[in-house]
């Protein structure tokens, strides 16, 4: 007999708005199941310089443009991604193609353009849409200095992200309140999480496609 075949690791994606606390939760599940991390923006590419640069306000760019570096930014970690899974490691995402389509969705930009670029991804088996109301963002303290970080903005892409979690092929999606103290958000996350991971583990299904 053969060895086993290896399970693939479970992608999980974590979205949501300014301060919604994805990186503290993100830090908080992967120390949980022992998970690989990836940011976006990836901020430490060449192409992600410019996006910093951008977010920065030290440089100006086309909407379309930046567009296409922020998916630009994910295509070049999805060897990365897809090496991972194989491995048998989780890997989870601090935001994804979700923020591209919201944020650049939210500047007038139209939803089937920003959406083709990113079609193709690997599929998350999992997004956890970390919700909160704008009240309790304000509470997590003021805005700071980058581009995006006002409330216009944050209400725009609030609306679009969270009607996202329903369209096609965008794989299982959750909404967690994220207004709750972080042990809660924590365990919440965990719990949808565990089930992913053991779907995952039960399908033995390769990854699917983003949007497709
Ligand atoms: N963007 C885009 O336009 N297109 C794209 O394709 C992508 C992104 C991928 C930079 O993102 C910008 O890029 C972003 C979207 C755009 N613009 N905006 N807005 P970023 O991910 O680099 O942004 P960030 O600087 O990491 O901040 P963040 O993501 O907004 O924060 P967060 O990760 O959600 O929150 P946090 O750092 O975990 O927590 C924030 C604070 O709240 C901190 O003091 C925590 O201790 C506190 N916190 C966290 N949880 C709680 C709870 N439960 N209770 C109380 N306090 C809490
Ligand atoms: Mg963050």
């Amino acid at each position: 007999l053969g060895a086993a075949k290896k399970v693939r690791g479970a992608l999980i994606v974590i979205e949501g708005l300014d301060r919604a606390g994805k990186s503290t939760q993100v830090s908080r599940i992967a120390q949980s199941i022992t998970a690989k991390t990836i940011k976006f923006p990836e901020r430490t590419t060449p192409i992600g310089k410019m996006i910093d640069s951008y977010l920065g306000k030290m440089s100006e760019m086309d909407d379309h443009a930046i567009h296409l570096l922020f998916s630009a930014n994910r295509w070049e970690k999805v060897d990365e991604i897809l090496r991972s899974l194989d491995d048998g490691q989780h890997v989870i995402c601090d935001r994804y193609a979700f923020s591209g389509i919201a944020y650049s969705c939210a500047k007038g930009l139209s939803h089937d353009w920003c959406r083709s670029p990113d079609v193709g991804l690997p599929l998350p088996d999992l997004t956890l849409f970390l919700s909160l109301t704008p009240e309790v963002a304000a509470q997590r303290g003021a805005y700071g200095e980058e581009r995006y970080e006002v409330v216009a903005i944050q209400e725009k892409v609030k609306t679009i992200l969270s009607q996202l979690g329903s369209e096609t092929n965008v794989g299982p999606w959750q909404t967690i309140d994220a207004g709750q103290d972080i042990d809660k958000v924590t365990e919440d996350c965990l719990a949808e999480v565990k089930k992913a991971i053991d779907s995952v583990q039960l399908k033995g299904a390769p990854i699917g496609k983003l949007f497709t």
